[in-house]
């Protein structure tokens, strides 16, 4: 396994089997609760961007069980918001990312968990070890910093979209403002494309990019939470993963792919207009 990071640090590997467990347990308890019946608590902002019972739940129940495993780490989660901690790694967490989904019983969400060091921000921080459980099809993907990106046992590697183009996903934000601007991108980008996915959760869409399910991704809008776990898996799998030009993925683009994709679909975002 991949030596320590840093020798103030627990083993990588140390922290993504305390991920992979955390991650499958409030998994089963968001499938749980999904087949009980979900509510809405309250929306955030926008009428469409929904949190539901369990996002809090889930997330009260990994928050809690970081905090007893390992209680000097600080926190920054979807629902109750960040805490310092002390011991220089912080988890980034979306208990249930792709809530929309979720609340109409679509089997595309994801408990998505990484652990990074650094300022807990995705403008510096660094990722060491990051996982996104689907607990509707009970598949976790994981990625270990310098030790590669997994799933099931198998080794996960980003395609090399053929001459038919790229299967391509994206997503749009919860704000109608938005909407225009998003799809007037999509139509710039779509010559690259075979065709195009909206599968509603953006941790499984990096997860889908490193395991070759899709050749590419972007997205404008995204939550540090969003892309924190895939981002890893992404770049683990061989890919690269990006934002603004030459900057990391945040709120303004993430785009996600292999290295020469990646390029086309940058240079057509950002093509002067
Ligand atoms: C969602 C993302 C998705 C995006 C949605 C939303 P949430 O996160 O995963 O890619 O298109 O607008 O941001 O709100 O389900 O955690």
């Amino acid at each position: 396994m991949v030596d320590a990071v840093n020798a103030d640090l627990p083993a990588p590997d140390e922290l993504l089997a305390l991920a992979v467990e955390i991650a499958e347990e409030a998994g089963a308890l968001a499938r749980r609760r999904r087949t009980e019946g979900v509510a809405i608590a309250a929306t955030k902002t926008a009428l469409a961007d929904i949190v539901t019972e369990a996002d809090r739940e889930v997330e009260d129940l990994v928050r809690a069980r970081l905090a007893q495993a390992r209680p000097g780490d600080g926190f920054l989660g979807e629902e109750s918001g960040a805490e310092t901690g002390t011991s220089g790694i912080t988890w980034v967490v979306d208990p249930i990312d792709g809530t929309v989904n979720y609340a109409y019983g679509i089997p595309q969400y994801a408990v998505s968990i990484a652990a990074v060091t650094g300022e807990p921000t995705p403008e510096t921080w660094e990722a060491l070890v990051g996982v996104v459980h689907n607990p509707a099809v009970v598949e976790t993907f994981l990625a270990l910093r310098g030790g590669g990106a997994w799933l099931a046992g198998r080794r996960l590697a980003v395609s090399q979209s053929g001459d038919a183009g790229a299967l391509l996903a994206t997503g749009f934000g919860y704000d109608p403002a938005t909407h225009a601007g998003d799809l007037a991108r999509l139509a710039e980008v779509m010559p690259l494309a075979r065709d195009i996915r909206r599968a509603g959760a953006a941790s499984l869409d990096l997860a889908f990019v490193a395991a070759g399910r899709l050749d590419g991704y972007f997205e404008r809008g995204l939550n540090p939470w969003d892309h924190a776990a895939g981002a890893l898996l992404v770049t683990e799998a061989g890919g690269v993963v990006s934002g603004l030009p030459g900057g990391r993925p945040g709120r303004d683009m993430t785009i996600a792919a292999g290295a020469e994709l990646h390029d086309r679909i940058a240079e057509t975002v950002y093509r002067p207009r």
